[in-house]
């Protein structure tokens, strides 16, 4: 049988390089989209990338494309040259914060790239499967404690209004012209692949950098918020089963569990023998750790957003009755996971 074509957008984010491994691992042949930049940004996934186009030479390594969600054209050239069967399109400016600083760029990435995908598919290729990031930011400060596949979508900040019009742009294409185009509708998901800007990575960072004497203090944001934290390569995994259903569908992802900053940093700081109590309120709360006696958070209104969400819970219960599946992994577990890698990460320099 030929082997199956992938295509990944955003092959080098953290989702995109657990995907590209589990895709290789199942024998496909992946083509990753990969924007030039001036420096390196491909980080996580230079083990697996080839300098070869010759398949049979590529023995598990990702094709690299060059491409931009901002470009129709090439989108449409890449579709029509690699002919994929299966299309992921993880690729987004995926800041909440940022996106307020930079909304246009925002929706024209996350809200109208999904279109430019989808319109090339139905062009050129409509029997390709597409599956869409969606976001459970789209929820926003809901009504209800436990967001599900039905409940109403109330977007806070550009990046949760962009991929709200990428969620039914895909359920659209789906309805109207009947290609196979499923919702991902993912709760935050963390590794040690995670950007150092968002909040799990940058806490493990922070506290290991601080056990290890390399800085004093590190500076968050809105310490009450509350995720639904799981760990990125279960979530992955995920992604190619919801492409492997006889229909396609809309699912959140979701650990069903969810804990505020405060936690994680509590958590982190476990992992790495301190204990961190918090003292004061506001933006003059601080964490002291009881163990060296030292201020070691402290709050910057810069990290703030004009809005935040301030709590988001996922049922994920469809998932699991159509698909018999969930994200196992548990909060301290994924904390575990951070530091065990972040203190091997440090030690090189590396980020990922
Ligand atoms: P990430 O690490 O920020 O990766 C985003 C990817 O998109 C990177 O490969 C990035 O390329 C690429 N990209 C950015 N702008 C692009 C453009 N103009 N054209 C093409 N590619 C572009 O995000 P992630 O955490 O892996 O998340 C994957 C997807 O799931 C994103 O769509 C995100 O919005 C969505 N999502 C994530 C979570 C989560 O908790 N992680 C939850 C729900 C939904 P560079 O490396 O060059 O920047
Ligand atoms: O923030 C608070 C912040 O930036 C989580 C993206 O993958 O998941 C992610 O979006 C919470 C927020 O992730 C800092 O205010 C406090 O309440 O790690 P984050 P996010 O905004 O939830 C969703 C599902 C996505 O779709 C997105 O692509 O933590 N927080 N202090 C902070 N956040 C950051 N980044 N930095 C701080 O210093």
């Amino acid at each position: 049988m030929p082997k199956k074509k992938a295509l990944i957008i955003g092959i080098t984010g953290q989702d995109g390089s657990y995907l590209a491994e589990i895709l290789l691992k199942k024998n496909y042949i992946v083509h990753g989209m990969v924007r030039r930049s001036s420096m390196p940004n491909t980080q996580r996934i230079d083990h697996i990338i080839s300098t070869s186009r010759d398949n049979e030479k590529l023995n598990k390594k990702v094709i690299r494309e060059y491409g931009d969600l901002s470009s129709s054209a090439q989108i449409q050239n890449l579709i029509k040259r690699v002919k994929p069967d299966e299309i992921y399109n993880l690729g987004a400016q995926s800041h909440v914060r940022v996106s307020f600083e930079i909304p246009e760029y925002t929706y024209d990435i996350v809200g109208i790239g999904p279109l430019r995908v989808l319109e090339a598919i139905k062009n050129i290729k409509p029997n390709i499967k597409y599956i869409q990031a969606s976001s459970s930011e789209m929820f926003g400060n809901s009504k209800k404690n436990l967001q599900d596949e039905d409940t109403k979508f109330k977007p806070e900040s550009p990046y949760a209004s962009a991929k709200t019009l990428g969620y039914w742009t895909t359920k659209n294409y789906r309805d109207n012209f009947k290609i196979f185009a499923s919702n991902a509708i993912m709760f935050n998901h963390e590794s040690p692949r995670r950007g150092v800007n968002f909040v799990t990575k940058k806490i493990v960072r922070g506290l290991c950098e601080i056990k290890s004497k390399k800085r004093k203090i590190l500076y968050l944001g809105n310490l009450n918020a509350k995720r639904d934290w799981g760990y990125a390569k279960e979530y992955c995994e995920i992604l190619w089963k919801i492409l492997q259903l006889r229909k396609p569908n809309d699912f959140v992802i979701a650990t069903g569990k969810n804990y505020s900053v405060r936690d994680f940093v509590e958590a982190t700081g476990k992992e790495l023998n301190m204990n961190i109590i918090w003292k004061g309120s506001g933006l003059k709360e601080v964490g002291y750790d009881t163990r060296s006696k030292k201020v070691i958070i402290k709050v910057d209104p810069y990290f703030f957003r004009p809005n935040d969400v301030q709590s988001l819970l996922g049922n994920s219960s469809k998932l699991f009755k159509i698909m018999k599946q969930k994200p196992k992994t548990s909060f301290n577990q994924l904390v575990k996971i951070m530091v065990k890698n972040e203190i091997k990460l440090i030690k090189t320099n590396r980020l990922y």
